[in-house]
């Protein structure tokens, strides 16, 4: 059996869990609930405007069940799916929601249960944790510096608000530091995509598609070309960052991103010193492989190099529709596209499909 490594893969962890059903009386995104239409489904509403009173019922966030909770349901799906080892991550909208002050009992807390969730099976599962980012500085630079020390824990995972000012706010600058120093990757993960009014009245018609297919993924691209632009990449040569769904439209925009600068007179002085994007692309960033084409991936594999894109799976999200089918369809297109991405050179799908990740992030 070929060794296969998913390092895109969310879980909540059920003390999570909990929180999030403590907020279904006052419908506070993020919440766990029933409706009075279909008092027997429960339902995950996580991201912005998901519970509105024009949602069709099939687009009120999402049914959830054990496999968003249980690991041994994640265990079952590795198996089922190849999968040797996983990367899990808290799924967002993480801690982004907590009140200032639980911030840090509470990242600590998820983060013990996850590592704790590891050692369950052990070699099998690493994860990237949660920082506490409604907390202070000191909570956020304590808790990076206390995952560097979990046996399980190999990074972060966060989305693109930062402290709320987004990720090129200058008050970050202390967690890229600890960050880097402690030798922790950052994975970054669309949660808010973009505002509703951009889809248009019809917008809700259209399921989660427009969201989760174009916002998602425009969401990343903007949060870390704000990075790059901002110059965190200039100060923090080491930082490393993993974006979702292969770097959201970055590796198709990036020439164009340059041009605009080149073009733009508020860079002109400056621009000597600039890091270029493409170096940042094959120095600090890495890409996963949950994109969906060959088209996509390649595009992926193009910007960063084979040696820094990673399978993934995004696992809960995006089960088969269908009852009972245990193949998910999101899962076998990943490999599809891994597969006519490389055509006979083996020993580079070999990289993206665990090479990269066990060398990365010292899963062996
Ligand atoms: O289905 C969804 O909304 C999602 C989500 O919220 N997060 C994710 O990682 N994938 C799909």
């Amino acid at each position: 059996m070929p060794r296969i490594i998913d390092i895109h893969t969310h879980i909540y962890p059920p003390s999570y869990i909990k929180i999030l059903q403590s907020r279904a009386p006052a419908k506070q995104i993020p919440y766990i609930a029933t409706f009075p239409d279909a008092p027997n489904n429960h339902r995950l509403i996580i991201l912005p405007d998901e519970d509105s009173e024009s949602t069709p019922s099939t687009s009120r966030g999402r049914p959830v069940g054990p496999s968003y909770w249980d690991i041994s349901q994640k265990i079952k799906f590795m198996d089922d799916h190849g999968i040797t080892q996983s990367v899990i991550s808290l799924a967002n909208p993480w801690l982004d929601f907590v009140e200032p002050e639980k911030a840090a009992e509470t990242a600590r807390s998820v983060n013990d249960e996850i590592d704790e969730v590891c050692g369950w099976y052990e070699g099998r599962l690493f994860a990237f944790g949660t920082l506490p980012l409604s907390g202070s500085i000191r909570d956020i630079v304590g808790e990076v510096e206390r995952l560097a020390t979990l046996p399980h824990l190999r990074g972060v995972v966060f989305g693109t608000s930062g402290l709320g000012k987004g990720l090129d706010d200058p008050a970050l600058e202390p967690v890229y530091q600890a960050l880097e120093a402690t030798n922790q990757l950052i994975f970054l993960h669309p949660h808010y995509g973009l505002p509703n009014s951009v889809y248009g009245p019809r917008g809700n018609e259209y399921g989660h598609v427009l969201p989760l297919a174009l916002g998602f993924p425009l969401e990343t691209t903007i949060a870390v070309t704000r990075m790059y632009l901002s110059g965190v990449f200039d100060r923090f040569p080491k930082l490393e960052v993993l974006l979702a769904h292969s770097g959201g439209t970055l590796p198709f925009l990036a020439g164009r991103i340059e041009s605009c600068i080149a073009h733009d007179a508020h860079f002109f002085k400056e621009e000597e010193k600039r890091r270029g994007i493409w170096d940042v692309l094959k120095t600090n960033i890495y890409l996963d492989a949950v994109i969906y084409s060959e088209v996509g991936l390649k595009a992926a594999i193009d910007a960063s190099g084979a040696d820094r894109v990673m399978f993934g799976t995004d696992h809960p999200f995006f089960p088969p529709l269908g009852e009972g089918e245990s193949e998910w369809l999101s899962v076998k297109t990943n490999y599809q596209a891994i597969d006519k991405a490389f055509g006979d050179d083996k020993s580079a799908a070999e990289l993206v499909l665990s090479g990269n990740a066990a060398r990365l992030l010292r899963l062996d």
